[in-house]
C-alpha cells in the first residue's frame, strides 16, 4: 500500500486530494497545525469524514524540526504540499508572514525529505499567479513569470526551490501550474465562494447585498476535484516534470456573478455594489491556462465546465442554508 503525506490536508484541496488517495487505496496522513487538534470540529470541518481513515500529524511549516521529526517516525512513497497561506489580497496586507510560510515552509519540507528521504516523491502547489502580468496568452509551462504580489512571488520561489532540488539532488520534485480551482469547498473569502454563500443568503432573504471589488478581472476557473487527480498523476510519471492545469477557458468576475444569481432567478446588477476597499493595490487582469501537455503525457482533461462549477456551488450554499434542495423551497 502506497503512503502519502499532505500539507495542507485541512484546506480545499487537500481534502479533495485525501479523499482521492484514499480512493485509489492509500494510506493517506497529513501535517496539521497543533491548534487545529485542539478545536476539531471547527478545523476538521472539510475533512471530518476522513478522520478515522487518515492519520495526522501535528507540526509548523515554520519550524523545521517539527517538520523533521514527523519524517524521521514515518516514511513517505509521496508527499503532497499544499499547505500555504493561500488569499492573495491577504499577501498585500502581510507579506511577511506570507513569505515565512509559503518560501520558508517549503524550504522546510525539501530540506527534510532530503535529509531523511529523499526517495519521496514532492509536489509543489505551484499557482497560475506566478504569470501575473501575463506574457503569453494562454499560459504554458514556457510562459515567463511576472508576478504582480507576494503571493506570487512566494510560489516563484517555492517552484524555483522545488526545481533546484530535483537538478541539484535528482530527487523527484515537480509543480503543478494550477489555475484557479473552485468548489463547495473553497474558503469563504476567495470571491466565487463569496457571490455563491451570497446569493445563497441573499435569496433567502438573510442578506441584502454583495460588495465587491474589481469585476472585470478575468480567470480560468476549474473544479477542485478535477485538479487534485492532476497533481496525483503527476507524481506516478517516469520523469519529473512541471505541468500547467486549466480548463483553456477565461471568464470575468461579472460573468460569475451574472450566471450565479441567475441560478436562484435574481438579476445581479441589484445586488452587487462596488467597494474600492476590495480592489488590490495590483491586480492580475486575465488568466487563461494552455493544459495541454497535462492532456498529452497525463491524459487529464477537467469533468465540470464553467456552469457546472457555479451550480453546484450555489446549490450546496442554498441547501447549507435550507437542508432543502435548490427548487423545492429555497426562497
Ligand atoms: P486553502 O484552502 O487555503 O488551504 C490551505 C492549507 O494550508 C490549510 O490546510 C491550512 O491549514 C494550511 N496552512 C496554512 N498555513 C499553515 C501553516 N503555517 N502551517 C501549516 N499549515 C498551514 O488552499 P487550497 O485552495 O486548498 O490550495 C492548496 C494549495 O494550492 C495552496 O498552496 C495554494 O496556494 C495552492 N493553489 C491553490 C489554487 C486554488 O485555486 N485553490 C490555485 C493554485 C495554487 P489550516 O486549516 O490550519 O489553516
Ligand atoms: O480573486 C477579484 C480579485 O481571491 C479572484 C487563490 O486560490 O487562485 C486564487 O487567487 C479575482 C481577483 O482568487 C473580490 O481582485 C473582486 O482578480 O478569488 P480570488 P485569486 O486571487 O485569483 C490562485 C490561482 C491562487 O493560487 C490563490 O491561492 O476576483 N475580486 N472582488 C475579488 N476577490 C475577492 N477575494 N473578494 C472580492 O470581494
Amino acid at each position: 500500500m502506497k503512503r502519502a503525506f499532505i500539507t495542507g490536508i485541512t484546506g480545499q484541496d487537500g481534502s479533495y486530494l485525501a479523499e482521492h488517495l484514499l480512493d485509489l487505496g492509500y494510506e493517506v496522513h497529513g501535517l496539521v497545525r497543533r491548534v487545529a487538534l485542539e478545536d476539531p470540529e471547527r478545523r476538521f470541518f472539510r475533512i471530518k469524514h476522513l478522520l478515522d481513515r487518515i492519520k495526522l500529524h501535528p507540526a509548523s511549516l515554520e519550524s523545521y524540526s517539527s517538520i523533521f521529526h514527523v519524517l524521521t517516525r514515518e516514511k513517505f512513497d509521496e508527499c503532497y504540499h499544499l499547505a500555504a497561506q493561500s488569499f492573495v489580497a491577504e499577501s498585500f496586507n502581510d507579506g511577511f508572514s506570507t513569505m515565512n510560510i509559503n518560501v520558508n515552509g517549503t524550504h522546510h519540507m525539501l530540506a527534510a525529505l532530503h535529509e531523511l528521504q529523499p526517495e519521496c516523491k514532492f509536489y509543489f502547489a505551484g499557482s497560475s499567479e506566478m504569470f501575473g502580468k501575463v506574457r503569453d496568452v494562454p499560459q504554458n509551462e514556457t510562459t515567463p513569470f511576472h508576478p504582480r504580489s507576494p503571493y506570487g512571488i512566494s510560489k516563484v520561489a517555492g517552484f524555483e526551490l522545488t526545481r533546484n532540488y530535483r537538478e541539484a539532488y535528482g530527487m523527484f520534485c515537480v509543480s503543478g501550474l494550477l489555475f484557479n480551482h473552485e468548489g463547495p469547498r473553497r474558503g469563504f473569502e476567495f470571491v466565487t465562494r463569496k457571490i455563491s454563500s451570497t446569493v445563497a443568503r441573499i435569496n433567502l432573504g438573510l442578506a441584502s447585498e454583495l460588495r465587491l471589488g474589481n469585476l472585470e478581472a478575468k480567470r480560468d476557473w476549474g473544479h477542485a476535484a478535477d485538479y487534485v487527480r492532476a497533481m496525483h498523476l503527476m507524481l506516478q510519471q517516469p520523469e519529473a516534470d512541471d505541468y500547467v492545469v486549466a480548463t483553456g477557458e477565461t471568464h470575468s468576475v461579472r460573468e460569475f456573478c451574472e450566471l450565479a444569481f441567475a441560478e436562484v432567478g435574481l438579476n445581479y446588477e441589484k445586488y452587487v455594489k462596488l467597494d474600492e476597499k476590495l480592489y488590490r493595490p495590483a491586480e492580475v487582469d486575465m488568466l487563461v491556462g494552455d493544459a495541454g501537455k497535462a492532456r498529452r503525457v497525463l491524459g487529464w482533461q477537467p469533468t465540470y465546465s464553467f456552469v457546472d462549477l457555479i451550480k453546484e456551488m450555489v446549490r450546496k450554499d442554498v441547501e447549507a442554508l435550507t437542508e432543502t434542495p435548490l427548487g423545492v423551497s429555497a426562497r
